[in-house]
């Protein structure tokens, strides 16, 4: 579409369908080459591949800011209610291609660079992803970013900018070997320093307390350390309409005044130190996905980027004219997990400190502004800081929370009347051998909605980890399921199924995913089914291609890709998986003639660097794989694979290959999962258990189009109350105890009998996520997908079933139950302003 729009200006007309926001493949030209010379500084022959990402990434962002601007203008004016989402991750992906599919260019994009001789490809495979998040919690926050944009709300993300992200993965000798992951080294044409926008933060030190003139009760904080926070904005466009909403990151920086003071008194050393401490907080990603750790950094790294947020929130609040009072009415505050959660005293100490309100106001508007997500019901990523460490970094946080805690007891005291048991368990600070704070508490409290993020997930918190908070306030609580953008998980990763499928139904799925139920009357069409089946194997080849280059392991695009990638977790039960394929493995070596399925096991996933058994879980896989791949008597039919540093670039590659997608975890340990939703969407059928969100996706696809196994939730609690004792299982199952037994006694590890010692004596005498219970129905539960995937007309079927039945795992849908219900925000169309 050709923008013939004009502005005036001086009296003249000016055109503005320029080499800065024309979309046309004449002008993308043009605007590629603009931006190669201007900004690049270089001429076609001599630019380098990288010359060429630049100048069309520039290129793709000038139409961006352009929307960027208009929505900004449309929001001031209109006064609009804001969604602001904190999240310490966004693990956003690759920009370009994104961008591209929002804005509706793609294909005359394609034609642009080839035309200048360049393959557009090639310059998004150049993209270094911003991997600014550890695994599905992260991902969630940038699908929701893309949702809310796309659905038109105003809506601003605070986070952190990252200077190194989640570690590269390589593997080396089968071991996982982690490399920083320095993503801004080539610089990244995505972000726009604000440097005129930034904020002071202070740190440590003590407080003072005073009487004002007034008599008023003040206290003055008296940092060690003071902090600036600037902030780098990246433009978020949503799909096919002109809303951009900014995700602000902050990046710590020391201030300008204690360079000056140091280095006047001559004391060049501490003012050098200084800035390296200030820089550092916003250094490196925590790469700990589930787990707390409890460090001064990563407390220091939550403040800052929430301190930062809350006072950028109230200036543009305060800039519109409106009274302090009125914050909550101009902000909806999303609290991703309790990571953020120190908001809900920082709001206090702003309103308190900063803008002089009493406490009744001050608290009245924090509880009207906050709400708070949970994520887990896992103990060991349940966030509590040490108290002590915590007063050393937030003195005046600590009186704080110290009196929010007070007035809130002594209100749960007049409710639960002498219940010790209810009253500790609500309180913000627990009591053991050292005091400590417990961020879910505070966030509880402070926050007018809780929600889960999976039906199973938020029934689960409100019998047990929030259970006492269930029963004092009811109506905070709901659920919300968890969703993915079609847009990225579809469109863009999956080029060939979205042909398919709009060749069909049209477009109007891709914003509407429920559409894509019109799909259901082509499910027995032999034709279609054909087509379909042609999709995936077209993309298994790729897949394979790509495995080859990486790992030199040849696999073969016929055989049925079995996948589970997701962060290695004990609970994820990657372990549970390879004791399968070792089952699969004795028996054609028993059985050499035996007519089986042909198998591809891939895995992919990150392990904590300090998570010893994550680690030796990938050793394990790499070794069996080790074994399997090269031994003739399995004659190809089971192949094994670890893919490399799974990230957003590699998840793209690989969800569009799957055939069977891997959702073992124990129930009631998985909060939602989304991967189990993206790879459902590109057809994949799923093998899982009833915990997180497999719940919800076995009821819409139907019971017939899922393959269930093992415990339920309340099963495994009943068995763990009766005492559990794996042992008895590892006895009684001959398949299993061949397994186990081979791993011990190091035959998939050239004979090294201790190696996987901690992993197999775990196993068989403690096993905390019932691998060995749940190994029987796992295995009978594959031989029945095995059996299943022999026809191919049915699978054709029950794959395009599984996609056709996914609309409500869109997070258009998530994001609309949150404006609705909890944000009560509505859309707010924006106009292309012609010129800004
Ligand atoms: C999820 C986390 C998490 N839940 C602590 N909790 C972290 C906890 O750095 N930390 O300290 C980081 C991440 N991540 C995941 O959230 C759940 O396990 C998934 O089941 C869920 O789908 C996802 C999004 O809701």
């Amino acid at each position: 579409v050709e923008e013939k729009e004009t502005v005036k200006s001086e009296n003249k007309e000016v055109l503005i369908q320029d080499a800065r926001t024309g979309l046309t493949v004449e002008a993308l030209k043009k605007a590629i080459l603009n931006n190669l010379f201007y900004v690049q500084g270089k001429y076609p022959e001599i630019a380098t591949r990288n010359d060429y990402y630049m100048a069309l990434s520039f290129a793709v962002r000038d139409r961006l800011l352009q929307r960027w601007t208009s929505s900004v203008k449309q929001y001031l004016e209109g006064k609009n209610r804001v969604v602001s989402y904190l999240s310490a991750e966004y693990l956003l992906g690759p920009h370009l291609a994104n961008n591209l599919i929002n804005l509706g260019i793609y294909k005359e994009m394609e034609q642009a660079t080839q035309e200048l001789g360049v393959n557009l490809q090639w310059l998004i495979d150049k993209e270094v992803e911003p991997g600014l998040g550890n695994g599905g919690l992260g991902r969630l926050a940038a699908c929701y970013m893309d949702s809310l944009a796309t659905l038109e709300v105003p809506a601003i993300g605070y986070g952190i900018r990252y200077q190194f992200g989640i570690f590269e993965q390589d593997i080396r000798d089968g071991w996982q070997v982690e490399d920083t992951d320095n993503w801004l080294r080539r610089g990244n044409p995505w972000e726009i320093a604000r440097r005129e926008l930034n904020y002071e933060v202070k740190l440590g030190g003590y407080v003072q307390h005073y009487m004002d003139r007034d008599g008023r009760y003040r206290s003055n904080w008296m940092p060690e350390l003071t902090v600036k926070g600037v902030a780098y904005d990246t433009p978020i466009l949503g799909y096919k309409v002109n809303t951009c909403n900014a995700l602000r990151l902050w990046k710590s920086e020391a201030p300008k005044s204690f360079d000056f003071q140091s280095f006047n008194s001559g004391d060049y050393n501490h003012a050098v130190n200084q800035k390296i401490i200030c820089e550092n907080i916003s250094k490196v990603l925590y790469p700990n996905d589930e787990t707390i750790s409890g460090k001064i950094l990563r407390l220091q790294q939550q403040y800052f980027f929430v301190s930062c947020s809350l006072q950028d929130m109230i200036g543009i609040h305060l800039r519109q004219g409106e009274k302090i009072e009125d914050f909550n009415v101009t902000f909806a505050v999303q609290l991703n997990d309790t990571h953020p959660a120190i908001a809900i005293a920082e709001m206090m100490r702003l309103l308190l400190d900063e803008h002089d309100l009493e406490w009744v106001d001050a608290w009245r508007v924090t509880t009207r502004t906050f709400a708070y997500t949970n994520h887990t019901l896992l103990p060991e990523a349940l966030e509590t800081w040490d108290l002590e460490l915590f007063g050393s970094v937030l003195p005046r946080h600590l009186e704080l929370i110290y009196e929010i805690n007070k007035r809130f007891l002594d209100e749960v005291t007049i409710k639960v009347y002498g219940d010790h048991q209810k009253i500790s368990s609500l309180s913000i600070i627990g009591e053991g051998p050292r005091k400590f704070i417990k961020m879910a508490n505070l966030a509880c409290v402070g926050s007018f909605a809780i929600n889960g993020v999976a039906a199973l997930h938020s029934d689960l918190l409100k019998k047990t980890v929030l259970k006492d908070w269930y029963a004092y306030s009811p109506e905070k609580f709901s659920n919300k399921t968890n969703g993915v953008t079609p847009r990225r998980w579809m469109v863009l990763s999956n080029p060939k199924l979205t042909a398919l499928i709009s060749e069909k139904i049209g477009e109007n799925w891709i914003k509407h995913l429920d559409e894509l139920k019109n799909l259901e009357q082509y499910a027995d069409d032999p034709e279609f089914q054909k087509s379909w089946m042609q999709v995936k194997l077209e993309m298994k080849q790729e897949l394979a291609k790509r495995i080859l280059g990486k790992t030199g392991v040849k696999v073969d695009p016929e055989s049925m890709f079995d996948i589970q990638v997701k962060r290695i977790h004990e609970y994820k039960r990657q372990h549970l998986n390879v004791l399968h394929l070792i089952t699969l493995y004795n028996r054609l070596k028993q059985n050499p003639k035996m007519d089986m399925v042909p198998r591809t096991f891939i895995f992919a996933g990150k392990a904590a660097p300090g998570y010893k058994m994550a680690k030796l879980i990938i050793k394990l896989i790499t070794s069996v794989g080790d074994l399997v791949n090269n031994d003739p008597d399995v004659n190809h039919r089971l192949k094994v694979v670890f893919y490399p540093n799974y990230n957003v670039t590699n998840a793209q590659r690989i969800y569009p290959a799957a055939d069977l997608s891997e959702q073992i975890s124990t129930a009631g340990k998985e909060a939602s999962g989304t991967g189990n939703m993206k790879l459902s969407m590109n057809g994949a059928l799923t093998i899982g258990t009833l915990d997180g969100a497999n719940v919800e996706i076995r009821e819409v696809v139907g019971e017939e189009n899922f393959f269930l196994f093992g415990l339920t939730a309340e099963e495994v609690t009943q068995k763990r109350n009766e005492g559990y004792d794996p042992y008895t299982y590892y006895k009684s199952n001959k398949e299993l105890k061949l397994a186990i037994d081979q791993i011990a006694s190091g035959y998939f590890s050239h004979l090294d009998d201790k190696i996987f010692k901690d992993l197999v004596n775990n196993l068989i005498y403690h096993d905390p996520f019932l691998v060995l219970a749940d190994y029987e129905s796992y295995v009978a539960c594959q031989d029945k997908v095995s059996e299943a995937f022999r026809d191919k007309a049915a699978w054709a079927r029950m794959s395009i079933l599984n996609t056709a039945r996914m609309g409500k795992f869109s997070s258009d849908r998530s994001i609309r139950e949150y404006c609705d219900d909890i944000w009560k925000v509505k859309s707010v169309p924006v106009h292309l302003n012609g010129d800004s």
